[in-house]
């Protein structure tokens, strides 16, 4: 049935769209067919190749009107299955979209076609004096588009906020294909709902983002990284404050010690201090002169005295402070061959440490046969929960085990007021749990708002709303 159904699609895009790059090989439908999400198999019946905004909202009219589901794909970094093509879906690719448009100095926006790398955009705008605050370690591959459709979050959210904070203008072509261009690249405009920011986040099911108008600002300041074995959870609370009230923090991220652990031999990298702890915290902070630097080790030495910090170094170079990130950046990265079973929440920043305790006890209690590791984003309240796979378990085993105790999860994250999905979407993997975060009357909405520009329901289904 599914092969039948790829033929018609096929035969379909290829009379009404022939001047659209269309892949079937075997190679390329894996490949563009999936997200680095590990639990869902690929099956897309063809990958396009749209060049300019026309061939898409052609696309995406010929879809309408033949009831082609299409699957958004940017960099596939993602972590949720947002794009997944698992039902012979036809999987749009931006690959061949990937023009930087316009700089505007005075306004101090770059315009982008939605396959520009993320790095790219950080690299335009350091040439040009400015900066690109979006960053993750998947920067390298992660495009424009995608981020904007997840609205990607990453190391710096505590100083410059999401990719949401960075888009003044946006083009996006919607489930009926007609283009709808919001903002314009304004600052400012009181001019009624703000359409961009439902397009923001939506995980491609209300649309293809065809451009954007990103917002740069000035470069950051020079600045110094600490990495700090921490006593514990209330440790890092108490560490978060000091420098969070000392200092300018453009991030504090946190890892657990088996996280260290699994990050130091997957990268091979030295241990950073000779004491061990609970809990590293990795902080970076603006550190313009001596007098700054003075500061950070008055909290350094308040910290220690008080028991929260057991050790500690201090970046002294821009090389040295990138070999601390390591740390930190290279976990998701050495934990790949684990198949991991995550979850990505969050909880306000002050709840962290009584949330992350009952978490743990959970954790312990309903998963005694398996490591669980724990990293994040602590400074804007972002918790990554890493389950490892033994080697000897089938994948299928291992999700079903680790999924059952979601609800628990899910349940004691809607009493801690957090969410289900912190910054890597709901996706595939995680749409059945929706309703622990959102209310059945917002799922409603959220229904309601998919279909004005969604009709026909070919935007990225079963993704999101299910
Ligand atoms: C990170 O913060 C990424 O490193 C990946 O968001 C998180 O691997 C993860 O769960
Ligand atoms: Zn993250």
């Amino acid at each position: 049935m599914q092969k039948d159904q790829k033929l018609t699609r096929i035969k379909r895009l290829q009379s009404n769209c022939p001047e659209m790059e269309i892949s079937i090989e075997k190679s390329v439908l894996e490949s563009h067919g999936c997200d680095w999400t590990r639990f869902r198999t690929p099956d897309a019946a063809a990958v396009v190749f749209p060049r300019t905004v026309d061939e898409v909202a052609k696309l995406v009219s010929v879809a309408m009107e033949h009831r082609i589901p299409l699957v958004p794909s940017g960099g596939r970094t993602g972590l949720s299955g947002g794009a997944v093509a698992p039902a012979a879906e036809v999987v749009v690719s931006f690959d061949r979209m990937r023009r930087i448009l316009d700089f505007n100095a005075v306004d101090r926006t770059l315009t982008v076609e939605p396959g520009v790398v993320t790095q790219s955009v950080q690299e335009y705008a350091s040439q040009h004096n400015l900066y690109y605050p979006v960053s993750f370690a998947s920067e390298g591959s992660s495009q424009v588009g995608g981020n904007i459709a997840t609205n990607a979050g990453g190391i710096r959210v505590l100083r410059y906020g999401l990719t949401r904070d960075q888009v003044v203008g946006l083009k996006v072509v919607d489930g009926r294909g007609t283009l709808i261009e919001c903002n314009s690249g304004l600052v400012k405009n009181a001019s009624g709902y703000d359409l961009r920011h439902l397009f923001i986040g939506s995980e491609g099911t209300l649309g293809l983002i065809v451009e954007a108008t990103l917002r740069l600002v000035d470069p950051p300041e020079p600045s110094r990284v600490m990495l700090l074995a921490v006593s514990g959870l209330e440790g890092m609370m108490t560490v978060f404050r000091q420098f969070n009230d000392a200092l300018k923090l453009t991030a504090f991220e946190f890892l657990s010690s088996a996280a260290m652990s699994y990050v130091r031999a997957g990268h091979d990298l030295p241990a950073p201090m000779n004491t061990e702890a609970a809990y590293y915290a990795l902080l970076e902070f603006d550190c313009a002169d001596s007098r700054l630097e003075d500061q950070a080790l008055q909290c350094f030495e308040r910290c220690l005295e008080d028991g929260s910090v057991l050790d500690g170094v201090i970046s002294q170079s821009d090389a040295q402070a990138l070999d601390l990130w390591r740390y930190r950046e290279g976990i998701s990265e050495a934990i790949t061959k684990y198949t991991p079973y995550k979850n990505d929440l969050s909880v306000r920043i002050s709840a962290i440490p009584d949330y992350l305790r009952d978490l743990d006890e959970l954790a312990k209690s309903r998963y005694p046969q398996y490591e669980v590791l724990w990293y994040g984003h602590f400074g804007d309240g972002n918790l990554h929960m890493n389950i490892l796979k033994p080697a000897d378990m089938p994948v299928d085993e291992f999700e079903k085990t680790c999924a059952k105790v979601n609800p628990d999860i899910f349940e004691l994250t809607r009493a801690h007021n957090g969410s289900i999905s912190a910054e890597h979407g709901i996706g595939l993997l995680k749409q059945d749990y929706l309703s622990y975060t959102r209310s059945d009357a917002d799922i409603e909405r959220m229904r309601g708002i998919k279909a004005v520009f969604d009709p026909m329901n070919i935007m990225n289904p079963g993704k999101l709303l299910g």
